[in-house]
């Protein structure tokens, strides 16, 4: 799973999730969820959900970060039949 963010600031961010299996592939997803959370204090948690842009990856637009710092970004993958999977991310996030 990928992980790319655009620009990485505060305000305004375009999140682009690539999820393929071990040989490159497309997996089929139900559902692709972004949590963002920071680590050095407790903000709380902000989630978006992102939607199918193109072959294998997702895309959402948003201001989840809302502070100059580090943030985890856990990325939740549902498919049918299997149990969810959770990818982190650390992201250091600029003005
Ligand atoms: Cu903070």
């Amino acid at each position: 799973m990928r992980l790319q963010v655009d620009p990485a600031s505060i305000g305004d961010d375009r999140f682009r999730v690539t999820v393929t299996d071990q040989a490159g592939a497309p997996v089929e997803t139900q559902r692709v969820r972004l949590t963002f959370e920071m680590r050095e204090m407790d903000m709380g948690e902000n989630q978006l959900i992102a939607t199918p842009a193109a072959q294998a990856s997702y895309e959402v637009s948003g201001a989840p970060m809302s502070m100059v710092g580090e943030w985890q970004i856990t990325v939740t993958v549902r498919r049918a039949g299997v149990r969810d999977v959770d990818v982190v991310f650390t992201v250091p996030v600029g003005e």
